[in-house]
């Protein structure tokens, strides 16, 4: 068994989150979970459900206990707007690690309008600023994880690979040319995206300030639903969005097809994103977590994907396994119609992982995870309707176009 850590996982009630916790716990650590369950409140508030059945997380935590015998605390705290309670719980764990999932993480929902551009910000800027700024106040020193995400970058590049974190840059003067470490410049492409790329600074700045070691892990789109320890009960099963502001976009086309809705492929499907199944996901926090810079070292900015594909080539894949239709609808988003993409992910790669990707069956697995729940699916939520500027119109199936494709 490796060393026992006191571990606070900020927003471990939601899809990496909870899968997270276990995982961790599995592996000896104690853990403390935070979360104010703003994610289960939105769903309500949208009318949308996770596909699969989570339990509340008093049964989670209950049935977690019953499996294994091993005991997860809970803290109902918004870090964002509770900044007595996140100090108190902190002067009384004194964790050697917290991992931040605690935020605000669909891009569609924080375009939505005026409202929810603003809690976006604010719930995520404050709750980054708020754990960073209470561990610094009690004099404590816990390695302080936090899920970015490879969308800070923007996808408007054709083929440059995305470094870990930091660009070298060379800077004339009069007689020397300097050279510096500059983080990699951000393009964000929505409001969610534009507060990760500002929580960044914050890292950069209480790392140099307070020498609090800090890892960022810049994550893409996470797909699939189960891991080994959520599959032990169905009380433990993780969450499966599939609505048109939290779905992301394989896992909704792996539902789709099971629902017999065409794929929603937006504009054309040349946007290339990067991916990680959720089993991978918890592997890469289990290995962030041993592995925490030095104190006074920069950011270890890290890049946690392990593939890359266009919308259009997970489009073909799932319809040929499926026999589904494309659709070919409009963008709701402002973003390049095509672009390429390639990112380093030297790190975990040389930190022994090996990734699952998409040819390896466990497409099958989440599909049947949707077909086994299609019958709670709300059919009205499939569309991505949040558009980023009037000039764009909603992701609609228009029946004669897919008819077409
Ligand atoms: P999620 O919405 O399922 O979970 C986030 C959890 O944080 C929820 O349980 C929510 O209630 C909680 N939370 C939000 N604000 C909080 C606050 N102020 N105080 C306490 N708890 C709060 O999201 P997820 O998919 O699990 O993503 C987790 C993190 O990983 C996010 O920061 C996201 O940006 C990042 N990430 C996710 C993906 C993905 O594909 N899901 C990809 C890259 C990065
Ligand atoms: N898309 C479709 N059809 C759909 C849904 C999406 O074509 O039905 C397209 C989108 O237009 C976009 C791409 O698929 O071009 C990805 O969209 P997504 O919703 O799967 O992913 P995104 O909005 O980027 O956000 C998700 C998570 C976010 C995380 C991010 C990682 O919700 O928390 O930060 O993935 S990354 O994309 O690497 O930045």
């Amino acid at each position: 068994m490796r060393n026992v850590k006191d571990i606070i996982i900020v927003g471990g009630d939601g899809f990496c989150g909870w899968p997270t916790a276990l995982h961790l716990s599995k592996l000896g650590h104690n853990i403390t979970i935070v979360d104010n369950c703003a994610r289960r409140e939105i769903d309500v508030e949208l009318g949308a459900d996770s596909l699969t059945p989570i339990a509340p997380i008093s049964s989670r935590l209950a049935a977690w206990m019953e499996k294994t015998g091993l005991t997860i605390a809970f803290e109902m705290i918004d870090v964002a707007r509770e900044f007595e309670r996140v100090v108190e719980l902190l002067s009384t764990v004194k964790p050697d690690t917290i991992i931040h999932f605690g935020e605000q993480r669909a891009a569609p929902y924080s375009m939505k309008g005026i409202g929810e551009k603003r809690y976006t910000v604010d719930n995520n800027i404050s709750g980054t600023h708020n754990l960073l700024a209470a561990a610094v106040e009690l004099g404590l020193d816990p390695h302080f994880v936090h899920l970015g995400t490879m969308g800070v970058y923007g996808y408007d590049d054709d083929g440059v690979e995305i470094p870990e974190g930091y660009l070298p840059v060379y800077v004339p003067s009069e007689n020397k040319i300097y050279q510096r470490d500059i983080l990699y410049p951000t393009n964000p492409g929505s409001v969610y995206h534009m507060t990760k790329s500002m929580d960044q600074l914050l890292f950069q700045f209480y790392a140099k300030n307070d020498r609090l070691r800090i890892t960022d892990l810049h994550q893409g789109i996470v797909w699939g639903t189960q891991t080994e320890e959520t599959k032990l009960d169905e009380r433990l099963i993780n969450r499966f969005d599939y609505d048109g502001d939290y779905g992301t976009v394989l896992n909704r086309f792996l539902m789709q097809a099971v629902v017999g809705h065409p794929l929603t492929v937006h504009g054309t499907g040349g946007q290339t994103r990067a991916f990680i199944h959720i089993q991978d996901t918890v592997k890469c926090l289990a290995m962030a977590v041993e592995n925490p810079p030095a104190s006074g070292d920069k950011v270890a900015i890290l890049n946690q994907m392990t593939e890359t594909h266009t919308v259009r080539s997970l489009a073909k894949l799932v319809a040929d396994n499926s026999g589904a239709k494309i659709a070919y609808v409009d963008n709701p988003r402002n973003e390049a119609a095509e672009n390429g993409l390639r990112v380093s992910n030297k790190t975990f790669i040389s930190l022994g992982l090996e990734p699952i990707t998409l040819a390896e069956g466990l497409m099958d697995e989440t599909q049947q995870i949707a077909v086994k729940y299609a019958h709670r699916c709300i059919r009205k939520m499939i569309p991505c309707t949040s558009t980023w500027t009037d000039n764009q119109r909603p992701g609609v199936v228009d029946p004669e176009k897919t008819k077409a494709a």
